[in-house]
């Protein structure tokens, strides 16, 4: 599997790539000699990046060559680790694993699934069928730490949540930016690099974005208004919009008007929410609120764009929805400059059959929460674990996720793991969360796998397709991450599966997908036969194989035959700095999978979930709300052990306003001490009036200072872990998200500074 290559000189092979380390997709361009990597720079040719690139895309090199990156399966031996075959860890996890599935059944089998799972195409094309086989509803993910409101809102309003709408910000003239920092984060459910440039762009063309945020981020310094909003008041600000559109007129649904349902409905329950009244709550003038919503409905090409901070707080779910809402209401969904649908090239064609949104089908033991889309909120994993009786999680696999860092009252989720009574992990690191597992299963470097964004592209602000051939050959001795959930699905199976696994499995898989397919009346391969396409394929096997398939029958494949011209993975492979299939164009009728086919703009669930916000509209609190903040440099928990990353100064600090440092009595390079409900830990302020009076920021991920893990690096300036503090027992009750942002704490000076940023709870552990 080498790569394309260009020669430069003798010793150096020029290798395009695109960076799989966060949502923006850029194209790099690393240059190797043998075995190493010489220097990555941003590729000037990928259509879509032009050469970006960030210092993630950069630390690339220092991961491929990190030394505490794990190459062997590792099997824990009392106190010990050791070095394993693939063929002693599969058989050893067999040996654990058929047990307690027998004796206690499926659902006693827990999952986490971590973010970098979405970046992976092996590991994106062959989860489902793993999933499907171990057959237990106790699936947990970085989805409830995260995105799930989008989600869940998009399959009520649209019928899937494979039809989240994307903001249009090439060509749209105003935007409103809503708990989201895309200069530092790189843009998230809005894939496009070089978030700045593009921001430039939208000014320079006469535009204009406002953000809407507790802290001047980077962003909002780059805005053309920003307005500081108490935490978890958005739903408060977005029903005071809605609330401008009826009472002034404003509604204009264009284009969509046969298209909706429920907009009388939407008219009542925003009676209640007038700007005069809600203004006060959350901070924002009611003359800014009433200002905002009429340029938004009077500008042919506006957007209003949510994420991270609209999503991880109370109302997460009717954030997102109140979001599509006001861009329906203002005819500004599915338009030009709007949001609008993707169509990536491995779009599945629908079979048309509406269905119901896939919503609370069952619910978790403990606390009786509703699935959503098939999994269960990560806020519940830790009672699950620790309540015995029937559904108790027994046995717990962690794939690429650091639950032990990422997930909220990580101290609790911690201690719960410790109990479970048998732990796998695939993962590259041995880290807070790897350290519990009995056996774990090492994933090879991003530059030793192909890749394709399969899910970023039907997340992008164009249609967009890149293949990246692997950079180095996967040594013999590793597996790619789909050859091991491969091994995985044999290592469950109530038969022992004989052979060689990644020829059978994999064969059995893909031919069960294209009798799907075949089925589908809409598909371009309706009725064919099987055997005659699996013979059209790409000869090779895994992600590649699966891949060619999506890409023929999507909407712009060659439909194995009938469109001749179209799109297959060799195609791609002629283009290796990737192919612009065009800007976004208009497709809800071909999108909509609603009972109804229509838009739902007024779901039950949502409409009901309007009386816990306004019971919650006069609560007082006297605590200081505590919100997130991404950095650059930073990738959740799991990039800390790369120097290029870490070095200067320490980042883990807690942002605090002067006004509360005075009142505190609290200077710049004190100590703090941060408690909650939860847990409590000390963190260095820093004094900065980018933070609105009576909020306080810290950045997550940080916390490596546990005992057991394997991370040199990031142990030398481990920070603290901001997760002690969040609390799982407070979630965006729809959709059993968790609250990341707006979190209740106290903050004081701390009285023993010489315990430095170690958290408390951490020592009382070691
Ligand atoms: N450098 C870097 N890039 C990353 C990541 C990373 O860790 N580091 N993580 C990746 C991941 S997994 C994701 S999901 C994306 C996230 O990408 P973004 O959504 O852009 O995430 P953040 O940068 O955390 O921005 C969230 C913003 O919400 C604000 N906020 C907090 N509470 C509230 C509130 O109640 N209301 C409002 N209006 N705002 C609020 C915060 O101050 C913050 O500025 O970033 C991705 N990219
Ligand atoms: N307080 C607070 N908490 C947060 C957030 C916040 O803003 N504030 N953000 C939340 C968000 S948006 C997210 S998405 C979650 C992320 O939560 P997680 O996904 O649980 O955490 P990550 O830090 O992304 O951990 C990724 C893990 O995958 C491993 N890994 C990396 N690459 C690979 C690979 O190719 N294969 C395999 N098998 N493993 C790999 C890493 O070593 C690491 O163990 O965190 C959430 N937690
Ligand atoms: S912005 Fe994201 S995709 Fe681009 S180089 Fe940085 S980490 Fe990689
Ligand atoms: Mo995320």
């Amino acid at each position: 599997m080498k790569s394309e290559t260009s020669k430069v000189d003798q010793s150096i092979t020029v290798n395009y790539r695109t960076c799989p380390l966060c949502e923006a997709t850029c194209g790099l361009e690393i240059h190797t000699k043998g075995q190493e990597v010489v220097h990555i720079k941003g590729d000037k040719l990928d259509p879509f990046s032009r050469g970006y690139l960030c210092p993630k895309g950069y630390s690339l090199k220092e991961l491929h060559s990190d030394p505490d990156r794990l190459t062997k399966p590792l099997i824990r031996r009392g106190e010990n680790w050791q070095e394993a075959s693939w063929e002693e860890a599969f058989s050893e996890i067999r040996m654990k694993l058929r047990p307690i599935i027998e004796n206690d059944g499926k659902h006693a089998v827990g999952v986490y699934l971590g973010n970098p799972i979405v970046h992976n195409l092996g590991l994106m094309l062959y989860m489902p069928m793993f999933l499907r086989s171990l057959g237990t509803k106790n699936i947990f993910s970085a989805s409830t730490l995260d995105q799930i409101p989008k989600q869940l809102s998009s399959e009520f309003m649209f019928g899937s949540d494979s039809n989240l709408s994307i903001p249009d910000i090439d060509r749209t003239d105003y935007l409103v930016m809503i708990g989201a920092n895309p200069l530092a984060s790189n843009g998230s459910l809005m894939t496009a690099p070089n978030m700045r440039g593009r921001l430039k762009s939208l000014q320079e063309r006469g535009g204009k974005f406002i953000v809407i945020d507790p802290v001047r981020t980077v962003t909002a310094k780059q805005a053309d208004e920003h307005h500081f909003i108490r935490p978890g008041t958005d739903a408060l600000f977005l029903f005071g919009m809605v609330h401008t559109f009826f009472a002034e007129n404003l509604v204009n649904l264009g284009h969509l008007t046969d298209s909706v349902h429920g907009v009388e409905d939407i008219e009542k329950v925003s009676r209640d929410f007038a700007p005069e009244l809600v203004g006060p709550k959350c901070g924002i003038p009611a003359e800014t609120i009433r200002s905002i919503a009429r340029e938004l409905a009077t500008t042919p090409k506006a957007v209003v764009y949510g994420r991270m901070g609209t999503c991880t707080q109370q109302f997460g779910t009717m954030n997102s929805w109140l979001i599509d809402v006001i861009n329906v209401l203002t005819g500004h969904l599915d338009s030009e400059g709007g949001v609008m649908f993707t169509n990536p090239a491995t779009r599945r064609t629908q079979t048309k059959k509406a269905r119901k949104p896939r919503y609370n089908r069952f619910q978790s033991a403990v606390r009786n929460l509703p699935e959503v889309l098939g999994e269960l909120p990560t806020s519940s994993l830790a009672e699950e674990i620790e309540s015995s009786g029937p559904g108790q999680i027994k046995a717990f696999i962690s794939m690429a996720g650091n639950p032990a860092l990422s997930a909220p009252n990580s101290e609790r989720l911690n201690k719960a793991l410790e109990k479970v009574e048998f732990m796998v992990s695939l993962d590259c690191y041995l880290n807070e969360t790897t350290r519990h597992a009995d056996v774990i299963l090492p994933a090879p470097s991003p530059l030793e796998r192909s890749h394709y964004d399969i899910t970023f592209y039907s997340l992008a602000i164009r249609n967009i397709a890149h293949y990246s051939p692997a950079v180095f050959d996967l040594p013999k001795e590793h597996k790619d991450e789909w050859e091991t959930l491969l091994h995985l699905t044999a290592a469950i199976s109530d038969q022992e599966i004989k052979g060689d696994i990644t020829q059978t499995v994999d064969d059995v898989m893909i031919k069960e997908i294209i009798k799907h397919e075949a089925k589908n009346e809409n598909s371009p391969i309706y009725e064919k036969n099987v055997v005659e396409v699996m013979g059209l394929l790409n000869e090779r096997r895994g992600p590649e194989r699966l891949l060619d398939f999506y890409l023929r029958v999507g909407p712009y494949g060659d439909h194995f035959g009938k469109n001749p011209d179209g799109l297959t993975l060799a195609v791609l492979k002629d283009h290796p700095h990737g192919m612009d299939l065009g800007a976004l164009q208009p497709r809800i009728k071909d999108s909509l999978q609603t009972p109804s086919g229509k838009i739902e703009l007024a779901p039950s669930v949502l409409i009901a979930d309007v009386d816990r916000l306004k019971e919650t509209m006069n609560s007082h609190s006297d605590h200081f709300l505590l919100v997130g903040r991404r950095d650059l440099r930073s990738n959740n928990s799991w990039m800390h052990n790369l120097p290029v990353l870490v070095k200067g100064e320490d980042r883990c600090k807690l942002w605090l306003h002067p006004v509360d440092a005075k009142r505190i009595k609290l200077q710049a390079g004190d100590q703090a001490l941060v408690q909650s409900r939860t847990g409590q830990i000390e963190v260095p302020v820093q004094i900065t009036e980018d933070v609105m009076p009576g909020i306080v920021s810290l950045p997550h991920g940080w916390g490596h200072n546990l005992p057991g893990i394997r991370l040199h690096v990031a142990e030398q300036n481990a920070g603290s872990n901001v997760n002690i503090l969040t609390d799982e027992q407070v979630i965006d009750t729809v959709s059993g998200n968790a609250v990341l942002n707006g979190v209740p704490v106290r903050v004081e000076k701390a009285v023993d500074t010489s315990i430095g940023s170690v958290t408390t709870n951490a020592l009382q552990e070691k």
